[in-house]
């Protein structure tokens, strides 16, 4: 017989969120809608190439990137992380770089902002994460930051993510393992690929504790990522916390969601707007009034300009520099290759 890991009791005296606190995730989840909504029109004309939209997850990104401490944690996303960045002050025309392609990762500092460049390679943040978390430890810091990986319910079919789990359980990594189960890994609806009921469910093979938590609710996110970090601060090891949101649009620029699933299914599967929600809340608490909400969206849509603005004027980067920060130390492929390069664009 086995029993479920539990959360250790460390973060009881936490306190509430303030109504300024409140306030400041509905304007950190009203920037990001706007600025998703935006990005997926900048595709449409030609502004960036591609981009992988977060419709309907602003609450599960914002509520657990709003509990990171930016002195010491670190954050490692995939590419569907906009709301976590924007919410842990990342440059945002740096950020937004990465989908224009113009520099390895985007422009932004990874190690000012403690957010790694965006992965795409499906559960690779996860084994980053683990190996930065394992290293906290061996440093023997005083004061341990915490690693916080995101992926997706398609990802946590990635061997990856199981020797990550085990490994990470094994030697007491501090790490949250930080699931946003949206129902989709691009065409391949939830139920097809995980077993076992859930993602959170396979933590209890690990030993690891989990959370399922409603994604979709900003404040149980913020206070599920809060606890998960004073469990892992403690010297208790892992977290794993599922997120149950929904996926609203497609998976990126490139998808077309009607190809497997109906307008209607979407609409019913993904139930109330996060954004819409939170607002009701904040109204019926007394915490924000009319006249906030339309504050929020203007400072929105202004600071989607000013980024648009940054993108469109972002020129080419050197050729060249596709070479460095590559390898350490290049390997002989890699430099024959850029020798090829140099002597073909620049016939030298
Ligand atoms: C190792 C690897 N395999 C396959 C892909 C192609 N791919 C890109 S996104 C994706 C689905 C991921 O779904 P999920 O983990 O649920 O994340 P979501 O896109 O829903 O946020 C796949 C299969 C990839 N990028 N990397
Ligand atoms: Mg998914």
């Amino acid at each position: 017989m086995t029993t479920e890991p539990a959360l250790a009791a460390v973060d009881d005296d936490a306190a509430p969120l303030t109504h300024h606190q409140l306030r400041e995730l509905y304007t950190l989840m009203a920037a990001v809608r706007h600025l998703d909504t935006s990005a997926v029109a900048w595709q449409r004309q030609g502004i960036i190439p591609g981009y992988a939209p977060e419709l309907g997850q602003e609450a599960a990104q914002v509520g657990s990137g709003y509990a990171v401490d930016r002195t010491r944690d670190f954050v490692f996303p995939t590419y569907r992380e906009m709301g976590v960045a924007r919410a842990m002050g990342v440059d945002m025309v740096g950020y937004m770089s990465t989908h224009k392609a113009t520099w390895h990762g985007g422009m932004y500092n990874p190690l000012e902002s403690r957010f790694a460049p965006i992965q795409a390679v499906v559960a690779g943040s996860v084994l980053h994460a683990v190996g930065w978390a394992h290293g906290q430890t061996l440093s023997g810091a005083p004061d341990m930051g915490v690693a916080m990986t995101y992926f997706g319910d398609g990802a946590s079919s990635q061997g990856d993510v199981h020797e990550a789990m085990n490994f990470a359980a094994v030697m007491n990594a501090p790490v949250i393992f930080f699931i946003q189960n949206n129902g989709w890994a691009i065409s391949v609806p939830t139920d097809r690929q995980v077993a076992g009921g859930s993602v959170a469910a396979r933590a209890a093979g690990y030993g690891i504790p989990s959370l399922q938590i409603d994604g979709n609710d900003v404040v149980a996110v913020y206070e599920a990522t809060r606890s998960a970090f004073a469990h892992c601060r403690a010297g208790n090891g892992p977290v794993v916390i599922e997120a149950m949101t929904y996926r609203r649009g497609p998976h990126s620029t490139a998808d077309d969601p009607g190809r497997y699933r109906t307008l209607e299914e979407e609409r019913l599967d993904a139930g109330g707007d996060p954004l819409e929600r939170f607002k009701q809340r904040l109204l019926a608490e007394g915490v924000a009034d009319e006249a906030f909400f339309a504050a929020a969206q203007r400072a929105a849509e202004e600071e989607e300009e000013a980024i648009r603005a940054g993108i469109a004027d972002l020129g080419p980067r050197p050729g060249s520099e596709m070479f460095s920060l590559v390898f350490q130390e290049p390997t002989p492929a890699l430099q024959s290759q850029a020798t090829a390069w140099r002597e073909e664009s620049e016939h030298v």
